[in-house]
């Protein structure tokens, strides 16, 4: 059936569904071009609602035969499923339909990956197997029939019987469709084992493809980490007898929460030192930990509808943020949040894709997956958190497991635990989900006998759909400073709920230097005229480790942006302000590396948007060049001692404290990569022990433009590794020249190993483009050209990646006249296409506006 116009589903019109499911019974009989599924499901009336309409979701699948209650019926088929006379009563629905996972290049529902079957079923993948009233509300137990010839054919849940072709598996847990896997290939798995604290022996295994079955240790060690993490933090135990992760070459996203059977992105969970960098560790470890931590937050508790997935999205990532803050550095993980929120959720915010962190409306629920929606649903709860403080948000989280453990719930049933269990009325703080914008916060102060005031002022601009906003509930973690640099008031939380508002500090000795913002309690941004003096007091003596690197980034921003618009030369301040930090040992190696990092191109056009200039890619890309030569030489001596005074002996090892000493010495490399035309880059990418340096010292040569030969032994050592080859894709668009950037991508997209059919690979290569904004934006409009040509192919084949990439545009309206001009003739070409799919049509209609 041909799709319909699309249509705009609502959460005002939410209601319940007709009928709930008890169990379903699935077999399936595996073939590459038809697979059978057969499903047994016992439907009864919900006696909370009056219609018994009876409607299954279904999509791309052939009916073969359906009966109710044994007898045959013929049911309308209608767009997006069918509809059926039923009785109003308890009744047993059976269906047999046919499915071509060979055929299935969108990688939703079941597919195939190099020879395996596997599914994606979030949000609306499980209509793409059978008819099904595929909405996260319906919860019911599966059990799962496979039959086939692959050695290794896995569902949820516990084993029930494996073997001569047949494996059957019962989750006993009531689970919404979008948490229904299968797999089934030729795979081998890394095992392990864990006891739950109240003596489940649970077996853990990770499967992979014959050959990668060394690549899974770490993960495997992440895995039993977050285990014991979740018991000692929240109290939460694994629930069934085996825990099963999948690792898949063709995947959408980074992961997924099937109960019992995770299914992986296979970057996102194979690892080892000669392959992955340091940062793919720690990546791993925080997705193998979001995974299962979604068991609880997420599964056990699930979302009613789509429009609450903030429940789940927000409170996992917030919870593997806690984990990694808690094996690793929490100021480094909360400073790397924070640029990344910056970079993904602010800019989405200002752009013609801000929503709410709960949407209210969507045509496609995949193109909500967003960083608004994690990221900023995380800051939410940790701006919760804030405010109850630590011990009531365990009690009102206790409450939310006991009360709602087998639910599909709301943001309201969320709140609700934390009203009751504090008292406090969280009308205000519901703005969060509903409110769209990134509050702007206007400090100023005064000082007078004593008394000290902070006087604030918020205000959120207007947003498509949403001129007017009402102030927000703003914790603001603020600590003072003494004219010597000690700490004359410690943290408090200023609590925020006016528009306009004053805090009183008494019995102060001097005018103090305020730390606004610490750890940023509030995702907002910040405004204080203040000057470069006070800026490297604070990098200098501020006890706050976030503010200290906010300091040293305003700092450096300040310096960047006279650059760009005066065409003033490097900041005296900031050169020496960073290279005091970057020579105080006291401070960890992680932090100094991460202080060295200059704002991002892209960051700074906002900044220059933000303050009513144009900005220019290009011009942007001259300053940090500048600046960062003239960095380099400043710190020439210090560099030399950094670098070899950082450098590991141990066996590798991908834990905080190593990976923090290589970080350090490749910023390092770097500066002296600007001094001495890439020697010391390529002493260390000849000696190269691990893939952090192999990698660090390959951007290095290629940004010095000494690359060839090493971009062409990379190639060799590595060309049958899919991931390394997928670095090798990305850096060198990634460190191209803003003029060379979409040639260089180009001509990649020509290469034998390029394959449009492969997310990664995809990404690598156009997304490393628009990775690179002075490339991307080059004037002339190569870039756009060539990622639109690639999204209008990539479309018919896979809809949902093609989308989520059409946001390189979404800032289009920041540039000047004739970027814009080319971009929106690229926007309305893509949209011209015919047979657009529902996803990219409706993210280019939203950033075309
Ligand atoms: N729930 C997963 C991410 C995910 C979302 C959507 C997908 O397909 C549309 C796939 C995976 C997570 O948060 O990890
Ligand atoms: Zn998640």
């Amino acid at each position: 059936m041909k799709d319909a116009a699309p249509q705009t589903i609502y959460l005002s019109d939410y209601t319940p569904p007709a009928f709930l499911i008890d169990t379903v019974h699935l077999t399936f009989r595996l073939h590459p071009e038809k697979t059978r599924v057969i499903s047994r499901i016992e439907f009864r009336p919900n006696p909370a609602t009056q219609s018994r309409a009876f409607f299954l979701h279904g999509e791309g699948v052939t009916l073969i035969r359906a009966s109710i209650d044994g007898q045959p019926v013929t049911p309308d088929m209608v767009q997006g499923g069918l509809r059926c006379d039923v009785p109003d009563a308890p009744f047993v629905w059976e269906a047999e339909v046919e499915i071509a996972p060979a055929q299935n290049t969108a990688l939703e529902g079941l597919y195939m990956s190099n020879g395996m079957y596997c599914t994606q079923c979030e949000a609306e993948g499980f209509r793409k197997i059978t008819y099904y009233p595929d909405r996260p509300d319906v919860m019911a137990t599966f059990t799962v029939r496979i039959e086939g010839d692959m050695p290794v054919m896995l569902s949820n849940g516990d084993p029930v019987e494996q073997g001569g072709g047949v494996a059957v598996w019962h989750d006993p847990w009531p689970k919404p469709a979008y948490l229904f896997a299968l797999v089934a290939g030729d795979l081998v798995n890394h095992p392990g084992a864990f006891t739950t604290r109240s003596g489940r022996e649970v077996e853990l295994n990770i499967w992979v493809r014959p050959g990668d079955e060394g690549k899974c240790a770490f993960a495997m060690d992440a895995l039993k980490k977050s285990m014991t993490w979740d018991e000692e933090v929240y109290g939460r135990e694994y629930d069934l007898d085996v825990f099963n992760i999948v690792a898949v070459d063709d995947f959408n996203m980074g992961a997924m929460e099937n109960k019992g059977l995770n299914i992986f992105n296979s970057s996102c969970v194979l690892a080892s030192p000669e392959t992955s960098t340091d940062a793919n560790f720690e990546r791993i470890e925080a997705i193998i930990a979001h995974e299962y931590f979604h068991n609880w937050t997420g599964n056990r508790i699930t979302c009613r509808d789509w429009f609450q997935l903030c429940l789940k999205e927000g409170l996992t990532v917030y919870r593997d943020s806690q984990f990694t803050s808690d094996m690793r550095s929490a100021p480094v993980k909360r400073i790397g949040d924070v640029i990344a929120l910056r970079a993904r959720q602010f800019r989405e915010d200002n752009g013609p894709l801000a929503h709410p962190v709960r949407p209210e409306s969507f045509v496609e629920i995949n193109n909500f997956y967003t960083a608004t929606v994690y990221e900023k649903g995380a800051e939410v709860i940790g701006m919760l958190k804030r405010l109850v403080g630590d011990e009531a948000y365990a009690r009102a989280l206790d409450l939310y497991f006991d009360r709602h453990d087998g639910q599909a719930c709301t943001i309201e049933d969320w709140l609700a635990v934390f009203e009751e269990v504090t008292g406090r009325d969280l009308g205000q703080f519901k703005r969060w989900y509903s409110q769209v914008g990134t509050p702007r916060l206007r400090v100023t102060d005064d000082y007078k006998d004593g008394t000290y005031t902070l006087h604030f002022e918020q205000e959120t601009p207007p947003t498509p759909g949403q001129p007017d906003k009402a102030p927000q509930v703003l914790p603001i973690a603020v600590g003072l400073l003494g004219p010597n640099g000690d700490e004359v008031r410690e943290t408090t939380v200023l609590e925020m709920t006016e528009a306009k508002q004053s805090f009183v500090f008494e019995g102060l000795s001097a005018r103090p230097v305020p730390s606004i913002l610490r750890d940023f309690s509030a995702p907002v941004v910040l405004e204080r005229e203040t000057d470069n003096a006070e800026r490297a007091f604070l990098l200098a003596h501020d006890t706050d480790p976030f503010n200290k690197w906010e300091a040293g980034r305003a700092l450096a921003r300040e310096g960047l942006i006279a650059m760009i618009l005066q065409g003033a030369a490097p900041d005296a301040a900031y050169l020496d302000a960073v290279q005091s930090m970057a020579r105080d040992d006291s401070l960890d190696p992680a932090f100094r590396a991460l202080a060295l990092g200059l704002p991002g191109q892209d960051d700074l056009a906002q900044t220059l948007h933000d303050r009513g200039h144009t900005p220019d890619p290009q011009a942007i890309w001259d300053a940090l060049e500048t600046l960062r030569q003239a960095r380099a030489q400043h710190c020439q001596d210090l560099a030399v001692r950094l670098y070899a005074q950082y450098q590991v002996d141990a066996p590798y090892s991908p834990d905080a404290g190593q990976s923090g000493a290589r970080a350090l010495a490749n910023a390092a490399l770097a500066l002296i990569t600007r001094t001495d035309g890439g020697a010391q880059a390529q002493r260390q990418y000849d000696g190269a022990t691990n893939m952090t340096q192999q990698l660090a010292a390959l951007s290095c040569l290629l940004q010095a433009g000494k690359g060839e030969a090493a971009v062409a032994q990379f190639y060799d050592q590595w060309r049958d590794d899919r991931l390394v080859i997928d670095k090798w894709f990305m850096m060198q668009i990634v460190n191209a020249d803003p003029e060379q950037a979409a040639t260089v991508a180009g001509r990649l997209t020509q290469h034998p190993d390029f394959e449009m059919k492969n997310p990664n690979r995809f990404r690598a290569t156009l997304g490393a483009l628009a990775a690179n904004p002075a490339g991307f934006h080059h004037a002339g409009g190569a870039g756009y050209r060539l990622l639109a040509d690639w999204l209008i192919r990539l479309d018919p084949v896979n809809p949902q990646t093609t989308a989520r990439m059409c946001s390189a545009f979404e800032t289009w309206k920041r540039y000047d006249s004739s970027r814009q001009a080319l971009i929106a003739e690229q926007l309305d070409r893509i949209l011209a296409t015919p047979d657009l799919s529902r996803d990219t049509t409706e993210m280019v209609s939203r950033i075309r506006g």
